[in-house]
């Protein structure tokens, strides 16, 4: 018997939690680096701000975004797509923090993803009562690479479709800290966030922050 998985694991949160084949939550993974995150996202933002993007449908999305990273994803009545450069600067997007690629890479590999190298991280920002409706994520040209998620702030309730819309959604609560690894199988299932609950987190306040690293070439 080997406990890798478990080994990689911060010690005083060795829990890894089996969701669907292909994808994993590593609960508490990123605590140990929440405060260099956090400062972190500030300076993204401060350069890069966070927006609400529109649909192709022309719908204002109520999630506020931005991106860091070679590439980022945009949406706006044309369609989703990543970009080199930040739409509203025409300038690129900030650089990918050195703490994003490391937390990322390691997540990656605790999951049984060797060598993880994201070229793109978008920042999501929830205020009370922001939802994601369930989506899949393919605008990325490398399905085997895995995307990592970093859940900051208010506890949320991620809502896992499976390959097709019309399944009955599987809800699993993601906490601060909380990191999921999704691959395989799992690349392409639906997913999304159910309305965010109010509440007031010590650190972060009233708002959750989820980072999505991927490679996107
Ligand atoms: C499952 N973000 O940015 S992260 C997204 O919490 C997105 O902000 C949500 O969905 C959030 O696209 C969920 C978890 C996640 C991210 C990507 C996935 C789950 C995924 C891709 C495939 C399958
Ligand atoms: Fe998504």
């Amino acid at each position: 018997m080997t406990f890798d998985l478990f080994d990689s694991l911060p010690q005083d949160a060795p829990r890894a939690e089996p969701i669907v084949p292909g994808a994993v939550v590593l609960r508490g993974f990123a605590r140990e680096h929440e405060q260099t995150l956090l400062d972190n996202v500030r300076a993204v933002a401060s350069q890069a701000p966070w927006r609400h993007l529109v649909t192709p449908g022309g719908q204002r999305m109520s999630v506020a975004m931005t991106n860091c990273g070679q590439f980022g994803w945009v949406s706006d009545v044309t369609g989703y797509r990543y970009e080199a450069a930040d739409p509203l600067s025409g300038q690129p997007w900030p650089a990918m923090p050195d703490a994003f690629l490391a937390l990322a890479r390691d997540a990656a590999a605790a999951a049984g993803f060797a060598d993880f190298r994201p070229d793109a991280c978008l920042l999501n920002r929830y205020a009370p009562g922001t939802r994601l409706s369930l989506h899949q994520d393919r605008d990325e040209l490398d399905l085997r690479a895995p995307i990592v998620s970093v859940s900051l702030g208010l506890p949320a309730v991620f809502l896992f479709g499976g390959l097709a819309r019309a399944e009955r959604p599987l809800r699993v609560r993601l906490a601060h800290g909380d990191v999921v690894v999704w691959g395989g199988p799992a690349r392409l299932a639906f997913h999304g966030i159910a309305p965010l609950a109010d509440g007031d987190h010590a650190l972060v306040g009233r708002e959750r922050i989820n980072l999505t690293l991927r490679k996107t070439r």
